[in-house]
């Protein structure tokens, strides 16, 4: 039976600890606003005195810390981009020095040099209040077993989860990404109540145990906090119908904080709450920076850190397309509207934009497609045109009429409702790269002759 958004204490989370939350999950959204305008004032003061990079991009900029009055008074600082702190790789953009900082994480990136981020002892501990804020409002309560299924290393996910479940008095199990039997071992032997890791990986996990013959309805299984990388509404449905369990999202990012900068309430699941006690987002135009957009508007999400002290981070502008809605299970903490995309991760076919994301979303609802594929970009020799192919898996045990149709019925949806055509590639099942934490969905093959 699936699990119902109004059974938060089934008999078999009896025996855990209460969801105490903390008082600043409670506060009113005036309440909120005047912590933070508060808390950036000290902010802006803090990184403007502390880090020449700030010193140096306000001077250019011609505004000092006193011009921010209010909270709208932001808008007139400088942006920060992840190339700033590339060029004050590796310490540079820290704010105190090297022996105040407890520890370094960095993110890996495709190209160039790796984004290294600090953070001192009250830093951490701060994090792992927000991440057990996350997990706590996924459904995990003290004294339930968590199975963090992130990696563990430089990366934030694996070290930033396990910081924040122990602090919320749940046990870790700290298995890391890959190795997948090991992880369906673990699974069936520590009996786990939640598990944490990208919504793709736990897609592998779950294949992988219909595989072997292992039911992911009947593990012990029922609470999964997941993020790292976009999904789908369609992909939830997928997974929580696959382990029977409750999906909720969490999201963040190394350059703000890591995992938990915000989270989503499993008895809610319409976004994540932004923990804005601790940052302070906006959405704004990336095709014209100067605009900032209203509550309800889509754009790309800027922070703004309110208390961190080795990395103050000032409008940081994360490539994330999003929007703020109000709050709802913690009403003065905005949500985010779901993330459709990157914008360094839209495809712009034939003038017409496109994410991943869309794609799962149309895949989805047709019942002969799996969530498995790829999406393959060229441009033939002699064409200034790209094209798009979509690899798709069906689902097993359909009829190679059913795989067919279905890969028509893909095509026609996405040029009806994205307006663009590509072609459909409906291969074997199995046969496309499963995840093993972050999935590439996208391959570039434009600069190869096609
Ligand atoms: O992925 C931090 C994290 C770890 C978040 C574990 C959640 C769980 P980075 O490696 O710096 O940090 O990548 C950050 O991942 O800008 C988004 O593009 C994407 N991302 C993270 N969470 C979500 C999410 C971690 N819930 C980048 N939905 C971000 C969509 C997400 N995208």
């Amino acid at each position: 039976m699936t699990q119902t958004a109004s059974a938060p204490e089934t008999p078999k989370t009896s025996a855990f600890g209460p969801a105490v939350l903390d008082a600043e999950e409670t506060m009113s959204r005036d309440e909120i606003e005047a912590l933070q305008l508060t808390r950036l004032k000290e902010t802006v003061k803090y990184a403007y005195e502390r880090v020449p990079h700030y010193t140096r991009k306000f001077d250019e900029a011609g505004v000092r810390p006193e011009d921010l009055k209010e909270l709208d008074d932001l808008a007139k600082f400088p942006y920060t981009t992840k190339e700033d702190l590339r060029e004050e790789y590796p310490f540079g953009m820290f704010a105190v020095p090297m022996n105040e900082v407890t520890r370094i994480h960095a993110s890996s990136g495709t190209t160039g040099r790796p984004t290294v981020v600090g953070y001192t002892k009250q830093d951490l501990d701060t994090w792992a209040t927000i991440v057990a804020r996350c997990f706590r409002a996924a459904g995990v309560r003290p004294g339930m077993k968590v199975h963090n299924a992130y990696g563990y290393g430089l990366f934030t996910g694996g070290l930033g989860a396990h910081s924040g479940i122990e602090k919320l008095g749940a046990t870790v199990i700290p298995m890391s990404g890959g190795q997948t039997e090991k992880q369906i071992q673990l699974i069936e032997d520590f009996a786990p109540d939640a598990i944490c890791c990208t919504p793709t990986y736990l897609l592998t996990i779950g294949d992988a145990m219909m595989h072997k013959g292992i039911d992911p309805r009947k593990t012990s299984l029922k609470y999964a906090v997941l993020g790292a990388e976009p999904w789908t509404n369609e992909m939830r449905a997928e997974l929580e119908e696959m382990f029977d369990l409750k999906a909720s999202d969490i999201y963040g990012l190394s350059e703000v904080m890591g995992p938990g900068v915000a989270g989503e309430s499993f008895e809610t699941q319409d976004g994540s709450h932004i923990w804005e006690d601790h940052f302070r987002p906006e959405i704004v135009d990336p095709f014209d920076l100067a605009k900032t957009k209203s509550d309800g508007e889509t754009g790309e999400l800027v922070f703004t850190s309110l208390t961190k002290q080795a990395l103050p981070i000032i409008r940081y502008r994360t490539k994330d397309l999003s929007t703020l809605l109000p709050g709802t299970a913690r009403p003065g903490h905005r949500r985010m509207g779901r993330i459709s995309g990157r914008t360094d991760d839209m495809i712009i076919l034939r003038g017409v934009n496109l994410f991943p994301s869309q794609i799962e979303e149309i895949a989805l609802r047709i019942p002969e497609l799996s969530p498995h594929f790829q999406l393959i970009l060229t441009r033939p020799e002699g064409r200034r045109m790209d094209d798009l192919t979509i690899k798709i898996e069906p689902r097993e045990g359909t009829t190679p009429e059913q795989r067919q149709a279905a890969g028509s019925t893909l095509r026609q949806q996405i040029k009806i409702h994205i307006g663009s055509s590509c072609t459909i590639d409906v291969v074997e099942p199995g046969s496309l790269e499963r995840s093993n934490g972050k999935l590439r969905r996208i391959y570039d093959l434009r600069d190869q002759k096609a």
